[in-house]
């Protein structure tokens, strides 16, 4: 193993961090891959199609597969229905595992289809949302099919202008939906509601926010929670703190990892704010992981090698994360020692933790520099080729 990680564990066992309890954590940390981040994806103003991109959801899963055998810690892709639509789901379920995979969460998706327009589970015609409900119903058996644990779910539901529809009527549809699916999910799976301020929608979304999101969910029961789109705030938000307020309900169900500068971007995870990453691991360090889904659309960056450095930066948010000097911290904090407590979670943000992570990798029988293995491997060059022809014309 390198000097960098022998000099980096001598000091941080000197500092008293139990070193076998960090790597134990990271190589237990599981991403979820999008299958809709290996395809095509682009603006309203333009899609850039790259050429080596897959053409059917078993080509998705090889390149889901790829990222996983580079860093070790991307062992589930989650599905969008009818992006990854296929006949025969226990074949498509069969594939995933051959690669080493499992199904993570099943997306429904009741935002394309042209009776959407008005919106779904809240459009103001009952056939409209009966068609939603049966989607998502359709959505519940495919993820049993798939062995997959959760349904999440992203409304692009709401209105343009002040008086377009009343907005406690969309409420009231909302959830008399929602109560006919949920009366339905299946033992085993649980329902992740996911918020967004705006877009489509641009004067009220109907779920906008965690806290029209949370009382949802309340309404529901149980094993309905909250998802965190890092994506999907308003501008200052302290997303850390909205995690720290659903991790502490219990109802904080998973993220959709990426990052924004300016609004629902998604742009490589940590590209943009990586401190507001570590603080986001900050909050859920010492409490059990909640679901971890990347959720970007690559429009002009090599779609595998994103995925792989928005992994690489997962792995060491975390990493930087669990070397904070709990004790410390707390002691600062108690003792009113405002820049103490501060400077506690600088010095854990500030260690290069890349030898740590390389090491973790190389543990998981993945690369130490997972970057470096695929350019070097002639990966995308491979399947430049082989993707030539617009279809497979196999399977799917
Ligand atoms: C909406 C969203 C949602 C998806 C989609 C691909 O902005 O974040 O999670 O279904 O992106
Ligand atoms: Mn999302």
């Amino acid at each position: 193993m390198s000097d960098a990680y022998h000099a980096l564990a001598a000091r941080l066992t000197d500092r008293g961090v139990d070193l076998d309890a960090v790597e134990r954590g990271l190589s237990e940390l599981v991403v979820e891959t999008p299958s809709w981040g290996y395809g095509d994806s682009g603006t309203r103003f333009a899609t850039f199609a790259q050429p080596g991109r897959p053409r059917d959801v078993f080509e998705r899963v090889d390149d889901a597969a790829e990222v996983h055998r580079l860093t070790g810690t991307a062992g589930a892709v989650a599905f969008h229905f009818p992006w990854d639509a296929v006949e025969d789901y226990p074949e498509l379920r069969e594939s995933v595992e051959a690669c080493g995979l499992r199904v993570g969460a099943v997306n429904p998706n009741l935002f394309q289809a042209p009776e959407y327009k008005l919106g779904s589970l809240c459009h103001p015609d009952a056939a409209v949302r009966d068609t939603a409900v049966a989607h998502m119903l359709e959505c519940l058996e495919i993820a049993t099919a798939l062995g997959s644990s959760a349904q999440s779910l992203w409304l692009a539901d709401g209105t343009n202008y002040p008086g377009q529809d009343d907005m406690r009527a969309r409420r009231g549809r909302l959830h008399d939906s929602l109560r006919r699916v949920y009366a339905e999910l299946p033992d085993g799976q649980e329902l992740l509601v996911e918020y967004k301020l705006f877009e489509p929608a641009f004067y009220a979304t109907d779920l906008a926010d965690w806290g029209s999101a949370l009382l949802t969910c309340l309404k529901l029961g149980e094993r309905a929670r909250v998802l965190v789109d890092l994506g999907h705030h308003a501008q200052g938000v302290n997303v850390e703190q909205i995690v720290t307020l659903l991790a502490d309900e219990g109802r904080l169900g998973g993220f959709h990892f990426n990052n924004r500068k300016y609004a629902d971007d998604d742009l490589v995870v940590g590209s943009v704010n990586p401190f507001e990453l570590f603080l986001i691991f900050c909050e859920l360090a010492g409490g059990p992981l909640p679901r971890l889904t990347i959720d970007q659309s690559h429009n002009v960056e090599a779609k595998v090698e994103a995925m792989v450095l928005s992994v690489v930066n997962l792995q060491e948010a975390y990493a930087k994360a669990l070397l904070v000097d709990a004790p410390a911290l707390r002691d600062a904090q108690l003792a009113g020692d405002v820049l103490g407590g501060h400077e506690v979670l600088l010095d854990a943000y500030r260690t290069d933790v890349r030898p740590l992570c390389a090491r973790v990798r190389a543990g998981l029988g993945a690369e130490e520099d997972p970057i470096a293995a695929l350019r070097g491997s002639g990966y995308a060059r491979r399947v430049q080729a082989e993707r030539a022809t617009e279809t497979t014309g196999l399977r799917g």
